[in-house]
């Protein structure tokens, strides 16, 4: 492996950085150059630069590319956006195991009111609340639960209290699975089933895996939070950023203004085999943008004194 820093007069700094091909892994890429950008840009009008200039925001696959980053950007009290942002809308059915966007309105699937909030980061599971609307909830968290029985096209409402993976297993044991809402009409079959049983919230199958999304669509298991990050902080944060003084990771809000990393391919063969590599994911790439404007609640801004959420009071740079 062989680096060289290119010191530029336009105030970027590139770092070229070339990997031996072959290997165990199609990722990261071959080659990739990779750039700092220090003018101040939300996540989203970032994305968009990236993609009108060079390819697109950083992908950091392993704590090597963690570290170049680290060493190509200015030591400054400051955050960064890289490619990650976590997708609050990205739910995945249990009885299907693939991804299905569920937005903000649809006809039957109802979210209760500044839901989803992903509160105290660490909602990923969906139950239904007062019978009718959606809510995250914590996976750990014990309900009563409906299960789907494909033999006799049943909704069965279990009333004991288990964590939605218990629940999920139950489901699977005695019936078919966790139930999905797929039509207006199961969504009828279900809310009959639950009526009258009094329950506050019930497990239904939809859940995500959070922070699972780069902005060039790859897919990567690194990760390098900074100790209690991401808290997702006033349940707004849901795009990532990067410490330029520790090359530690936090939440932010993504319409906070930083500096930022990306990427361009050294040439069009590696693009061509990057976009093969890519997992065949959702449909529709959510403009992470949308979702948390919708997840906003309008008073839920405030100062912080804390530590942890620096990012919010993060000072502009000059
Ligand atoms: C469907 O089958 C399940 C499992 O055998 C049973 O518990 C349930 O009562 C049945 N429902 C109907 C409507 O037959
Ligand atoms: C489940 O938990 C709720 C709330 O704690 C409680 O009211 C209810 O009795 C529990 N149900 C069962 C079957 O244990
Ligand atoms: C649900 O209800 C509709 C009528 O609203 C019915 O046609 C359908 O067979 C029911 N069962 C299921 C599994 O959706
Ligand atoms: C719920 O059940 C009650 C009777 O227990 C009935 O009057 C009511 O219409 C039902 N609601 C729905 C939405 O089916
Ligand atoms: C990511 O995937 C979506 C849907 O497959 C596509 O619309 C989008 O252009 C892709 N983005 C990139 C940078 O490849
Ligand atoms: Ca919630
Ligand atoms: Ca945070």
């Amino acid at each position: 492996m062989s680096c060289f820093t290119i010191p530029r007069m336009d105030g970027r700094c590139s770092l070229f950085i070339l990997l031996l091909s072959g290997g165990l892994s199609t990722l990261p890429p071959h080659s990739r150059e990779y750039h700092f950008v220090n003018q101040l840009m939300t996540w989203t009008e970032a994305q968009s630069y990236c993609r009108e200039h060079f390819t697109d925001f950083v992908t950091i696959y392993n704590s090597n590319i963690n570290q170049l980053l680290f060493s190509m950007s200015p030591r400054i009290n400051a955050f960064a956006w890289k490619g990650l942002y976590d997708d609050p809308y990205s739910w995945k059915s249990s009885m299907e195991g693939k991804l299905f966007y569920v937005g903000s309105t649809h006809e039957f699937l109802i979210w209760a009111n500044g839901q989803p909030n992903n509160e105290n980061t660490n909602e990923y599971c969906v139950a239904l609340q007062g019978q009718t609307q959606m809510n995250d909830r914590p996976c750990g968290s014990s309900y009563p639960f409906l299960c789907y029985n494909a033999k006799n096209t049943s909704y069965i409402l279990v009333m004991e209290n288990y964590t939605w993976s218990a629940a999920q297993s139950y489901c699977r044991t005695y019936h078919t699975d966790l139930t999905s809402i797929r039509s207006k009409e199961e969504k009828s079959n279900i809310t009959l089933t639950l009526n009258g049983s009094g329950v506050q919230y019930v497990w239904i199958g939809l859940y995500r895996d959070p922070w699972a999304f780069w902005s060039d669509n790859t897919t990567s298991t690194f990760t390098n939070w900074w100790s209690s990050q991401p808290d997702n902080f006033n349940s707004i944060e849901y795009c990532g950023a990067f410490n330029l003084m520790s090359a530690e990771w936090a939440d932010g809000f993504c319409g906070l203004r930083l500096s930022f990393f990306l990427f361009q391919s050294s040439d069009k063969a590696n693009s061509a085999e990057n976009e093969a590599s890519v997992r065949g994911r959702h449909a529709q790439h959510r403009d992470p943008a949308a979702g948390f404007t919708a997840a906003v609640r309008p008073h839920a801004v405030r100062r912080t004194d804390r530590l942890q959420d620096s990012l919010e009071e993060s000072p502009e740079l000059p």
